[in-house]
């Protein structure tokens, strides 16, 4: 049985206060939640806040992006050993505003995710087809070409430790969820195409839905058997909302 994970992805977003607040409103639900694993991704300016108030709680964190290197001449970048110095478990790579705002292709994302697995961390890699890519159905070659550039690179063992989250980019922010019929059908798809690669890796993959996740539609695709939790932006953000989706996840 795979664990459901809910990780709430917070963007470009927080305060020194929010952040508090946020996770001191989170712990209790998190700690009561002992089959669901409950983690944040912050901006990595709040990685230390993070790290300091989840020490005594079973919070996860992570960041929302890495750099390939580790050290150097890079302005502006995160070192993946300096988010592992902090604690984290996860970071996101390939997220679609990462792909879209920041050029990101499938090969830097492949480079990034083993950069995150080569120091520690694991990935959360994140795929999903656009709303022109749904229309003209190819939404299933879409993710398989996204997930081949990795395999391609990183090896299939190496999805046996690393987190998928599916997120139609039409989706994203949109406020329009995919069903949860839609997003099962993805998710099997994803499950199934691995399957022909690796057993192993398709029954223990978690495979995350992602894309305007509410309290309000959390149980239903949480129920879908090849969704093991979820990615959550908005939602995550808002205490009663990500608590609800952490209920949902129960
Ligand atoms: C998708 C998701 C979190 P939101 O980007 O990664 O954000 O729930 O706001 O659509």
């Amino acid at each position: 049985m795979r664990t459901p994970l809910v990780m709430g992805n917070w963007k470009l977003n927080g305060t020194k206060e929010s952040v508090s607040t946020l996770i001191k409103g989170l712990e209790a639900a998190s700690d009561a939640a002992t089959n669901v694993e409950v983690a944040v991704c912050p901006p990595a300016i709040f990685i230390e806040q993070v790290a300091t108030l989840t020490e005594n709680n079973s919070i996860e964190f992570g960041a929302q992006d890495v750099s390939t290197n580790v050290e150097g001449a890079y302005t502006g970048e995160t070192s993946p050993v300096m988010v592992k110095e902090f604690g984290a478990k996860y970071s996101l790579v390939g997220h679609s505003e990462r792909r879209q705002y920041h050029n990101e292709t499938d090969a830097v994302v492949a480079a990034k995710f083993v950069a995150i697995q080569a120091h520690g961390l694991v990935p959360v890699l994140c795929i999903g087809e656009t709303l022109e890519e749904r229309e003209t159905n190819v939404t299933t070659t879409v993710v398989e070409t996204q997930l081949k550039a990795v395999i391609d690179l990183a090896g299939i063992e190496a999805l046996e430790n690393c987190v998928i989250a599916y997120e139609p980019v039409w989706a994203i922010g949109t406020g329009k969820v995919a069903t949860s019929e839609q997003a099962q059908e993805v998710h099997a798809h994803i499950r199934n195409w691995l399957k022909a690669q690796s057993e192993v890796v398709a029954e223990k993959v978690q495979i995350l839905y992602g894309g305007s996740v509410k309290a309000a539609s959390a149980k239903e695709l949480f129920a879908q058997p090849d969704i093991d939790g979820g990615l959550v932006g908005g939602a995550a953000l808002i205490i009663e909302e990500f608590v609800g989706i952490i209920e949902g996840a129960k």
